[in-house]
C-alpha cells in the first residue's frame, strides 16, 4: 500500500553515512574468546588453526568487499581498511559493519571443519565490530602500528608466561610474579636462559599477526600466470620499509605484484594453506605436497 499512514515511521531511520574521504577501519573481535579458547581447547600461548581459522574468515570478508585495501589479524581479532573511496552501501555505517561481522562470523562457523577436523564446535561463537574513522594516512599507519605493537607485547608475555607453567613447573599465580615488572630484555633473557628458546625464532604469524593484501600473483609452477589472490604476509607495518614496498595502500590503488619462489629443496613450492585453497576454488589442482599442478 503507497503511503499508508504508518509510512512515516520511516523517517525515523536516521542517515548514518559516512564521511567522505576518510580511511574506514571495521575491527572485529570474538566475545568472551577467554572461554571459546578453552572450551575448545587452543593451544597455549598460540594456536595455529585457530589464527588460521581466523584467517580464513577474514579472506572470506575480503573476497566479498573488494574495496578492502588491506587486512591484519591478531588472536581474536581482525581489522579491516577499506579505501579512501570506498562506496560500497552508500557508504552506510549500520550495513557495512554487520554485514562484514555477520560474514566474519558465519565463516568461521562455516570452515571450523577445515582447521580443526576432529574437533566439535562447542557452541556458537560470536563477534563485536566498531567502525573508527581515520583522517589522515600517518592516522592509519598509527593505528596499525598500535596494533602490531600490541601483537608484540602481549605475544612476548604469553610466550614466557605459559614457557614458565607448561615446562617451567610453575603455577600461573609464580609466573605471574616472575613477570611482574620485567622489560622485553628480560623476558627475551628468561625464553634464551630457561628454555634455550631465540625469540626471534618463533613463528613470525605469532610474533607479528597475519597481514592480507589482494597482490597478482606468480605461481612458481605455472610461469606464465598471475592470478589476483589474497595472500598472508607477516611483516612489520611500523617501520617505512612495508609502506614502501607496497606502495599501492596509500597509493592509486591497484593490486601490487607478489611472487612465491620455489623452494630449492624438492623443486615444488610450498604455498600457505589459505593460498592453496583459493586457487583450488579457480579449479588449480595440488597434489599432496601441495604444490601447484599445471593448469586446469
Ligand atoms: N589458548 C589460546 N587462547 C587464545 C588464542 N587466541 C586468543 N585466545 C584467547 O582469547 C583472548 C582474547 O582476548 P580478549 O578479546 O581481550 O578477551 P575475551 O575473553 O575475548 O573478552 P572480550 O573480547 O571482552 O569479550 C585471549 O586473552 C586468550 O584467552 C590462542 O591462539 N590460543
Ligand atoms: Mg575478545
Amino acid at each position: 500500500m503507497a503511503n499508508s499512514r504508518y509510512e512515516y515511521v520511516k523517517g525515523f531511520e536516521l542517515d548514518d553515512r559516512i564521511l567522505p574521504n576518510i580511511w574506514v577501519v571495521v575491527r572485529i573481535d570474538g566475545k568472551g574468546f577467554h572461554k571459546f579458547a578453552k572450551a575448545h581447547d587452543f593451544e597455549k600461548p598460540n594456536d595455529v588453526n585457530a589464527l588460521n581459522l581466523m584467517n580464513h574468515a577474514a579472506v572470506t570478508v575480503m573476497e566479498e568487499f573488494r574495496d578492502i585495501v588491506l587486512s591484519y589479524g591478531q588472536s581474536d581479532e581482525y581489522s579491516f581498511i577499506f579505501r579512501r573511496e570506498a562506496d560500497v552501501y552508500k557508504r552506510r555505517a549500520a550495513k557495512i559493519l554487520s554485514y562484514v561481522t555477520s560474514l566474519f562470523t558465519s565463516s568461521y562457523v562455516y570452515n571450523w571443519n577445515v582447521w580443526f577436523p576432529n574437533k566439535k564446535l562447542e557452541y556458537a561463537p560470536s563477534f563485536d565490530g566498531r567502525i573508527v574513522l581515520y583522517p589522515t594516512d600517518q592516522n592509519l599507519r598509527d593505528y596499525l602500528s598500535w596494533r602490531q605493537a600490541d601483537v608484540h607485547i602481549n605475544n612476548l608475555y604469553n610466550t614466557v608466561f605459559w614457557n614458565l607453567v607448561l615446562k617451567g613447573g610453575m603455577t600461573n599465580q609464580q609466573a605471574e610474579n616472575e613477570l611482574r615488572g620485567t622489560f622485553s630484555a628480560d623476558k627475551n633473557e628468561i625464553l634464551f636462559s630457561k628454555f634455550g628458546i631465540n625469540y626471534n625464532t618463533i613463528d613470525p604469524m605469532f610474533r607479528k599477526g597475519t597481514i592480507l593484501l589482494r597482490k597478482r600473483t606468480q605461481i612458481p609452477n605455472l610461469p606464465n600466470v598471475k592470478r589476483q589472490l589474497i595472500i598472508p604476509l607477516y611483516e612489520d607495518m611500523i617501520r617505512d620499509k612495508f609502506w614502501k614496498e607496497h606502495a599501492e595502500i596509500l597509493g592509486k590503488y591497484l593490486p601490487g605484484d607478489h611472487e612465491y619462489e620455489k623452494n630449492e629443496d624438492n623443486d615444488s613450492n610450498k604455498l600457505p594453506e589459505l593460498v592453496i585453497r583459493q586457487l583450488e576454488k579457480l579449479n588449480y589442482r595440488t597434489d599432496s605436497n601441495k604444490s601447484v599442478q599445471v593448469a586446469k
